[in-house]
């Protein structure tokens, strides 16, 4: 388009002369997307009616706001979801998108959709995979630093237990667990590594493994897992968000287990956790790592607008930190995230 004004111009000033030809050039100079069709760009989350994908979606709507693009928000529950709504941006003349995949092993398809509709992607939370599970460098990624965050969840467990002074061979540890997702497995490993560091007993943690990351998936895996294990009077709960532990933690609850017998730490920190902490008494929902839902809606829209726009390529690789939030810090460390 630029390069075609350009050309006009190029033979208008030699064929008129100065007056007109500077018209053109400042035609010319005008940024890509002014000349171009108006920016519109896609936001497509594996689970909509997570809070934490409703913050994002929430920050990406702020950053349409600020910056003048059109946003278009979808759920991708699965893999044919997804490609619908791929095809669907197309059609509707959107530039790029930002995703967060039903499936990461859905990696090579979402590129090859991206390529053949001319869309530009990044990915955000869940980092896409090729065929043999290696990380799609070529999608720039933002996602949580999900073994350290996983580690302040472990800390954070050990502490806590401390200082209420529990017998540790009466303490069970549940790992709540979605290991098909690498950043999921990620999360645990870190708290499993610090609980280890911290001389918990290998022996007294239990896995158990969730069909969904959910919390109803998370609630019902908590059970089976509960059920089988009737030695431990306590436990310490983690997993790779707030509603894996949250599901684990109601289940404790249906058991009788309450908040002086359960402490339950998750990532995330969204309306979840928020909720929890709300309640007139505590529950077994003891703290979240807050993640900042700001920075993974709002940064990742800004800077594919800026890749559409201004031709400005994201940074490759981001990842985010987080920080411990219970309900005597809430206000303060969400302040900080700038929530
Ligand atoms: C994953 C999880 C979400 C959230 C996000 C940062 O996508 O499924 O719950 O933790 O990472």
């Amino acid at each position: 388009m630029k390069n075609a004004i350009r050309n006009v111009c190029a033979q208008l000033l030699s064929a008129t002369g100065f007056t007109l030809a500077a018209g053109c050039f400042s035609l010319a100079a005008v940024p890509a997307a002014q000349a171009a069709d108006p920016v519109k760009i896609g936001f497509l989350v594996k689970q909509a009616e997570e809070p934490w994908f409703q913050d994002e979606w929430r920050y990406a709507e702020q950053a349409a706001r600020e910056k003048g693009f059109s946003l278009v928000k979808i759920g991708v529950a699965n893999g044919e979801k997804m490609m619908a709504a791929i095809d669907n941006l197309a059609a509707q003349k959107a530039q790029g998108f930002v995703i967060c995949a039903p499936d990461v092993k859905l990696g090579m398809a979402v590129e090859r959709a991206a390529k053949r509709n001319n869309l530009k992607v990044m990915s955000v939370d869940d980092q896409l995979v090729d065929g043999s599970g290696k990380p799609i460098a070529s999608i720039p990624h933002m996602g949580i630093s999900a073994y350290e965050i996983g580690k302040q969840v472990g800390q954070g467990l050990i502490e806590e237990m401390k200082s209420r002074g529990w017998n540790v061979a009466e303490v069970g540890a549940m790992r709540m667990a979605f290991d098909q997702l690498p950043t999921a497995r990620e999360r645990t490993q870190g708290a499993l590594d610090s609980l280890k560091a911290a001389g918990f007993p290998a022996a007294n943690i239990v896995d158990a493994a969730q069909a969904k990351t959910d919390t109803e998936s998370a609630f019902n895996a908590a059970n089976i897992a509960l059920t089988k294990q009737t030695k431990f009077k306590r436990w310490l709960v983690f997993g790779m968000n707030d509603e894996a532990v949250l599901g684990t933690v109601r289940a404790a609850e249906g058991r009788g287990l309450r908040s002086d017998a359960v402490i339950g730490i998750g990532i995330g920190g969204s309306k979840t956790a928020l909720n929890e902490f709300a309640k007139p008494s505590p529950t077994g929902f003891y703290g979240t790592v807050l993640i900042s839902p700001k920075r993974h809606g709002y940064e990742t829209s800004v800077n594919m607008y800026k890749w559409i726009a201004e031709n400005k390529a994201p940074a490759p690789l981001i990842l985010t930190t987080g920080v411990l939030m219970t309900r005597r810090n809430q206000t303060d460390v969400r302040a900080e995230f700038g929530l």
